[in-house]
């Protein structure tokens, strides 16, 4: 696809991987990085039957170091505000997107990194992983929607404790806190997120996706509003040939076959 940072594979039963390449510099998020980030998400990555998207760091030590600080320490104030806002976009793209997400976090997933992480919806990790915000170590704090989905994901004092501290956690902790779902021998990281990528892959696509929408936007309202939402799209599975096909195939004991219509 022409990009030099990134990296993207269709893998069997309708999966993703998109990678990011930078490993010389355990894959620390640059601008370049981020705008074909931004390019392909927003253009290129080719949804058409797309169930789920994977998202991995190339090379055997990390996933994402964070943003690049040997760039960002030549910004002026008014450039970095331009790139905190272009990474809030970039995340955003992930989260907001109706396609699952999964992040294989196959080495350090440090500041931004852990951000991205973050921004995807569920997240595995290899057992070697580190995961943590340094930012204050660089008179900084997480500025990648970080103290917002941290905080979302571990409640108001976990999430203090990791930003206020700076310090790096492995990834049993990570997994103990709810910062990681599930934690993996690293030989069988890619393994593992296919496998649960593919478990997905083979559930009513239009279902996962309107389940998505239904669990981020409610989880921002309150709980009247949010039931309200959530019966809205699921009514609107109701009306779907893979409804009517995923209730047959139960009746008769049989796979079912979807479509995404
Ligand atoms: N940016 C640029 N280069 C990096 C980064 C980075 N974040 N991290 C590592 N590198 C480079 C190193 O400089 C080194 O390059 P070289 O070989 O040319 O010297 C190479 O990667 C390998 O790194 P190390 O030699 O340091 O490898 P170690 O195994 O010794 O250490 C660590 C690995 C512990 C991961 C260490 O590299 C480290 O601490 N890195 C910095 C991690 C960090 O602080 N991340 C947070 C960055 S800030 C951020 O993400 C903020 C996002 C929001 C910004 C906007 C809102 C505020």
């Amino acid at each position: 696809m022409g990009y030099q940072f990134i990296s993207y594979k269709r893998e069997p039963g309708d999966i993703g991987t998109l990678t990011i390449n930078r490993p010389k510099v355990l894959n620390a998020l640059n601008w370049s990085t981020l705008r074909e980030l931004d390019d392909f998400l927003e253009d290129k990555l080719p949804k058409e039957n797309l169930k789920a998207l994977i998202i991995t760091g190339e090379g055997e030590k990390a996933f994402v170091v964070g943003a690049d600080i040997s760039e960002m320490q030549e910004m002026t104030a008014r450039e970095f505000q331009e790139y905190v806002g272009f990474a809030h976009r970039v995340y955003d793209q992930i989260e907001n997107d109706p396609i699952p997400s999964v992040a294989a976090i196959n080495g350090y997933a440090l500041g931004g990194g852990c951000e991205l992480a973050l921004a995807c919806d569920i997240r595995i990790a290899s057992e070697r992983a580190k995961l943590g915000f340094p930012e204050v170590k660089l008179g900084i704090f997480p500025g990648w929607g970080g103290t917002q989905r941290i905080t979302r994901v571990l409640g108001l004092g976990k999430t203090k404790e990791l930003v206020f501290t700076g310090e790096m956690i492995d990834a049993a902790e990570a997994h103990r806190i709810g910062l990681v779902e599930r934690v993996v021998p690293h030989e069988q990281l890619m393994s593992e997120a296919w496998k649960l990528a593919g478990i997905i892959s083979k559930n009513g696509p239009y279902a996962v996706r309107l389940a998505k929408t239904a669990i981020n936007a409610g989880s921002e309202m309150d709980l009247q509003k949010a039931l309200l939402l959530e019966k809205t799209l699921v009514s609107l599975c109701f009306d779907t040939e893979d409804r009517v096909e995923g209730m047959k195939a139960f009746l008769e004991k049989r796979e079912p076959v979807f479509n995404g219509v």
